[in-house]
């Protein structure tokens, strides 16, 4: 096969004719004036069947769906380009698109939820996929991973029960895209393996703000392979120019209601106003000499290796600067493959790996209806493909000649094998006994959830605890699971297992004792990976009749020019609000519409007409308090700091001249042209640290 089109092909594409004006036709080009109403016999009369047009329609759309992806079905995607930094990898691998400075290699990107069905909501509690897809010049290169950087289970036999066990349950399919249900907590319970993993998926990692603030993560050791063929392990890391972020799982629960599309939304909503999201891909190098330096076995995918041990070297980066043109064609039939690999990169040895190397290509098989995906323009390499390969569903070359094998001479010996340039497997050497056992190196499931645990900040700890609380409270008290899984946590840590045990009323384990308890990695804290920006973050302010129109001005321009969006929201869902200037001032929308759970912080201006009737709705009053107890930064300046008041803000506030900034909330008694600098850069200051984390909010009902 050949992508280049042939001369057939090309006399074709020469004869067409452009119907010129977009007229609507059959899918055989034939013009069609009418598709309101079908052919019948007489106005009232039956439907004909030679109606070819209302036929072919209607068959069309029966037809329209293919099955979703097992796994991953949600998902938004993207494209862009990556570019390496410099040469520094040169010694390590043959891949030009890693090694070459400035060349743009472009890729295109799906983010995924894992569990849920395509119609699922983004804000449950899973993991989320990042798949990459890099259209080099020496073939397509795919680098499938999460933003996790540990997997579920060891051995890909194992993926079958894993997936049937956190997705809905088979006699009832309930619950949808939640992973607190009896059977994932029965397996986990069971299968230890699992621990380090459910770990990160009770954590806030779990939760993401936006798909443009999340790591990725390479998850198996892959391997480097330069032109001399000597190989390095590698593990890889996406980093987020943007800062890792997450929601809070209150938020999660009650976005998935309010904007079900809120991660998509966000994703396709950045790319389309230009703030392109940008990741720092990262590499570690090991060297093969060190493969057994390490408490674990390198193949193992439930195994991190610590940042501060091992660090992550900078290699290129990645921007998504352009939002598909259709999503079916694009973000559904998109096709990932881990063995979709270029020359420079390889496997190793890893379990897991091996199986997802079978899988994917069998999965695609069925899913997008035979051998030829890769003809669809997503999957399409920009790379020369030739091959004897012929014929199946929906081939869409037409290949010249008699000859489709090799060797031959009637075809002129083409495709000829190359000698440059080319893909060849890492020899090494293989040498064991054929047996179906667990390597001992992969015996230890505590050591990596207890180094993870020990390296959350006390909020982080606290949200984790919180986690599998809601989880194991939605698990059958009768089943037997919660005190099982309670067990395992205390082989983790004991202080863990203790106070999820308090948060069930069950009677803590006794106190084991630990064997290996490994320092601290800072780089596992998401606080840690909060940069100085607040490019993105979505400021809403509330407004009514009445509304300081001149202090609005000066705080959302100095927001927008720091890339925030600034969203004014009213009682009425569109049109304009008078402001205290005469004015008129557009409304984004109606507070109907919307929730403080889509917004990273609230601002509250003054005019005494606004702040009035503000006071006296309670669904305005409902919002700031909710932010408030969502710990995010709540700003108000003249009469609206009497709205925080109304909403039961306790904080202190500005009484006097200045501005006050107290526990995430910042106020200030200046207004229109005069409002106080001091008060914006506060203002900036709190949403580029996005949480208050230390905010008592107990007492807020909200
Ligand atoms: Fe996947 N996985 N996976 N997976 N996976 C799929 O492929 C599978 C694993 C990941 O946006 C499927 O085309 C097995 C780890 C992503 O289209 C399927 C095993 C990691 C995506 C499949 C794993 C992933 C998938 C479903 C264990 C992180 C979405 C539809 C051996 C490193 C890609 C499809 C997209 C999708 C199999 C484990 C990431 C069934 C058998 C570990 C991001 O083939």
């Amino acid at each position: 096969m050949n992508n280049t089109p042939n001369p057939k092909q090309q006399q074709l594409e020469g004869a067409r004719v452009d119907n010129g004006k977009g007229y609507l036709t059959t899918q055989q080009g034939v013009r069609i004036d009418h598709t309101d109403d079908a052919l019948t016999a007489g106005e009232r009369g039956p439907t004909l069947l030679e109606d070819f047009h209302a036929r072919e329609k209607v068959t069309h759309f029966d037809h329209e769906r293919i099955p979703e992806r097992v796994v991953h079905a949600r998902g938004a995607g993207a494209y862009g380009y990556f570019e390496p930094y410099d040469d520094g990898l040169a010694d390590f691998t043959a891949a030009k698109f890693l090694t070459t400075p400035g060349l743009r290699t472009p890729v295109f990107v799906r983010f995924s939820t894992v569990a849920g069905s395509r119609g699922s909501a983004d804000t449950v509690r899973d993991v989320r996929g990042f798949a990459t897809k890099f259209y080099t010049e020496q073939g397509n290169y795919d680098l499938v991973g999460n933003n996790f950087p540990v997997f579920f289970i060891q051995d890909g036999i194992k993926f079958p029960d894993f997936v049937h066990a956190v997705k809905p349950e088979p006699h009832n399919e309930i619950p949808q895209a939640a992973s607190a249900h009896n059977t994932l907590w029965d397996f986990v319970s069971l299968q230890p393996e699992t621990l380090h993993a459910i770990m990160w998926l009770m954590s806030d990692r779990a939760l993401p703000r936006s798909y443009r603030m999340m790591q990725g993560f390479g998850v198996h050791t892959f391997r480097l392979v330069n032109a001399s063929g000597q190989g390095v392990f590698v593990k890889f890391h996406w980093k987020p120019l943007l800062g890792v972020h997450s929601l809070i799982w209150e938020e999660c629960q009650q976005i998935a209601g309010k904007d079900p599309d809120f991660n998509r939304r966000d994703l396709w909503e950045a790319i389309e106003a230009g703030h392109y999201p940008e990741w720092e891909l990262g590499v570690q190098l090991i060297p093969e000499s060190d493969e057994f330096d390490f408490p674990f076995d390198l193949l193992d995918a439930t195994k991190i290796v610590p940042e501060e041990r091992v660090p992550v070297l900078p290699v290129g980066r990645m921007v998504l600067d352009r939002n598909p043109d259709n999503f079916f064609a694009e973000t559904e039939q998109v096709a990932f493959h881990t063995a979709n690999l270029v020359p420079g990169i390889d496997f190793t040895n890893d379990p897991l790996l091996q199986f997802r190397n079978f899988s994917y290509l069998d999965t695609q098989l069925i899913r997008l209806g035979g051998p030829n995906f890769a003809h669809l323009p997503v999957n399409r390499p920009i790379a020369d493909v030739r091959n004897n390969q012929r014929d199946g569903y929906s081939q869409h070359t037409i290949a010249q000649g008699p000859t489709s094998y090799y060797k031959n001479t009637l075809g002129g010996g083409c495709p000829a094998l190359a000698d440059e340039d080319v893909f060849r497997h890492y020899t090494e050497r293989v040498d064991g006994h054929k047996i179906r056992r667990r390597a001992e190196s992969f015996k230890d499931y505590y050591s990596q959830p207890r180094l993870f645990w020990d390296s959350m900040s006390a909020v982080e700890a606290e949200h984790i605890v919180a986690a599998f609380a809601f989880e194991l409270g939605k698990v059958g008290p009768e089943t037997g699971i919660r005190p099982r899984v309670v067990e395992q946590l205390n082989l983790i840590d004991h202080d863990l297992a203790a106070r999820v045990a308090a948060k069930l009323g069950l009677t803590a384990p006794a106190e084991v004792s630990i064997d290996v308890r490994h320092a601290p990695s800072p780089a596992l804290s998401q606080l840690n990976a909060v940069p100085h920006t607040i490019d993105t973050r979505r400021i809403a302010v509330l407004a009514a009749g009445g509304v300081d129109v001149r202090g609005i001005e000066r705080a959302a321009a100095a927001l927008r020019r720091l890339g925030a969006t600034v969203d004014i929201i009213s009682t009425v869902g569109g049109g304009t609000v008078w402001c205290d200037t005469g004015h008129e001032l557009a409304v984004d929308l109606g507070i109907n519409t919307t929730s403080s759970a889509l917004y990273d912080a609230v601002l509250v201006p003054g005019g005494a007409e606004s702040v009035e009737q503000l006071t006296q709705d309670g669904s305005m009053i409902h919002f700031v308090s909710e932010a408030y107890k969502h710990l995010k930064p709540i700003a108000a300046f003249g009469a609206g700091i009497d709205v925080l008041q109304a909403a039961g803000v306790r904080t202190r506030v500005a009484n006097g001249s200045g501005a006050v900034s107290d526990d995430g909330v910042i106020t200030s008694r200046t207004s229109g042209d005069d409002l106080d600098d001091a008060f914006i850069g506060a203002l900036v200051g709190a949403v580029e640290r996005h949480r208050v984390w230390d905010r008592v909010t107990d007492m807020i009902p909200a």
